[in-house]
């Protein structure tokens, strides 16, 4: 029988992604499972952003099923016998004595890459002498290899429902403030770092009508010097010939997913929302989030090595020039050049973007191989 209760360890390092994949993996843990899951959080104030409902000064809060702490209470707790480390953000040193007396299966999930050692270092034990406990690591990842990529059960069947669904759409941009007319509708949710202003000249010079979603905050600091007029709060919005910008609020993760169906073209970034745009099955640009050395741009060619796959040459160059374009490393295309193209393309990326994401959504979902795993280890089959 396999351990029922589980406790997960989230360190909010910068951004939202770290808690974005903790409470929606909390979350399908729980109800899909029927784990009983305690998410352990260092900073509540940054988590209500993505936890409708959590309160600042409350210490146990159920939500969704899920019981929310605070990391502190680490350090006087019991262990459950499933203890999942995220992205190795250490686990209170008292907190580890006591799991060492429970014994527990101590599983740390790791970052996102589609880089080939991904395979290879997926599922590994690493002994722990000093502690005598072995810490496994679970890569996420776009092969069978690895373990997979966050998908709730019935995410796919909903997302066909709501493109089917014109009323729902149409609901759904009322309750944004937002008259829909455009031919294309693009949200941007990116790194300040990003290249947009080469992106949104060659949006304007497209001469096709579109709606720019910015979320409040991302990339709203590269657009502004662009209209230094403009005062851009969350909820205003900017009309410059065809193209309008919409400065939209902190939206909730159900809303956000929405609003990635809704679109024609998603820019993405980090790790979480990278993965929904793949499941949205509509064309997008990710943005890695940037690191030393360049090795940022690595993970990028990886990532266009797998998703790639199965394409023409043609389309591979040009979903490879638009991305290199938005992170500032262009080589042979010139950015206006390489968005150029990716316009022309749009009907071919459509269908390439529902092929790759019905391809993904085959594989198995990374819960469910946390928990296949989590068994294996409790069996000594691993
Ligand atoms: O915020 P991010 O840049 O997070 C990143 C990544 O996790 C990266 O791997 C890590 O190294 C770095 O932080 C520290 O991007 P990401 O991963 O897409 O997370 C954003 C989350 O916010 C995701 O769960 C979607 C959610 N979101 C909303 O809920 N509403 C919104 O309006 C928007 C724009 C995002």
């Amino acid at each position: 029988m396999a351990n029922k209760r589980w406790d997960i360890f989230c360190k909010i390092v910068d951004n939202y992604g770290d808690i974005g994949v903790c409470w929606r993996l909390s979350r399908q843990l729980a109800i899909e499972h029927g784990l009983n899951i305690r998410l352990f959080i260092d900073d509540f104030k940054v988590a209500s952003k993505l936890i409708a409902g959590l309160e600042e000064n409350t210490f146990n809060q159920i939500i969704e099923g899920v019981e929310i702490v605070p990391r502190s209470c680490g350090k006087t707790t019991e262990p459950a016998p499933v203890v999942l480390e995220t992205f190795s953000c250490d686990l209170p040193a008292p907190y580890l004595q006591k799991m060492v007396s429970v014994q527990s299966t101590w599983i740390n999930v790791e970052y996102l890459s589609a880089e080939p050692w991904v395979n290879d270092f997926h599922a590994k034990p690493s002994q722990q002498p000093a502690l005598n406990l072995t810490k496994y690591y679970f890569f996420p990842g776009f092969t069978d290899q690895t373990g997979g990529l966050i998908r709730e059960q019935n995410l796919i069947t909903q997302r066909n429902a709501f493109i089917a669904d014109e009323q729902a759409q149409q609901c759904f941009w009322q309750r944004m403030g937002i008259e829909q007319t455009a031919e294309l509708s693009i949200s941007l949710f990116a790194y300040p770092e990003a290249n947009v202003k080469d992106f949104l000249i060659a949006l304007m010079q497209s001469h096709k009508s579109a709606n720019v979603f910015v979320p409040f905050g991302s990339i709203l600091e590269a657009i502004q010097p662009l209209y230094p007029k403009h005062d851009f709060s969350s909820g205003s919005k900017l009309k410059v010939d065809g193209l309008t910008l919409y400065v939209l609020p902190f939206l909730s993760q159900e809303e956000y997913e929405r609003l990635l169906w809704a679109c024609d073209i998603n820019f993405v970034r980090g790790e979480d929302s990278w993965v929904r745009a793949i499941w949205a099955g509509k064309p997008f640009i990710w943005q890695p989030y940037i690191q030393s050395e360049n090795t940022h741009l690595l993970k990028l060619d990886a990532f266009l090595d797998i998703y790639s796959t199965n394409t023409t040459p043609a389309l591979k160059t040009c979903l490879r020039n638009a991305h290199l374009a938005w992170s500032n490393a262009a080589d042979d295309a010139s950015p206006l050049e390489s968005w150029q193209a990716f316009f022309a393309a749009l009907p071919s990326l459509q269908q390439y973007a529902q092929t790759r994401s019905q391809a993904f959504a085959a594989q198995t979902d990374l819960a469910t191989k946390l928990v296949i795993f989590s068994e294996k280890i409790e069996q000594n089959q691993v």
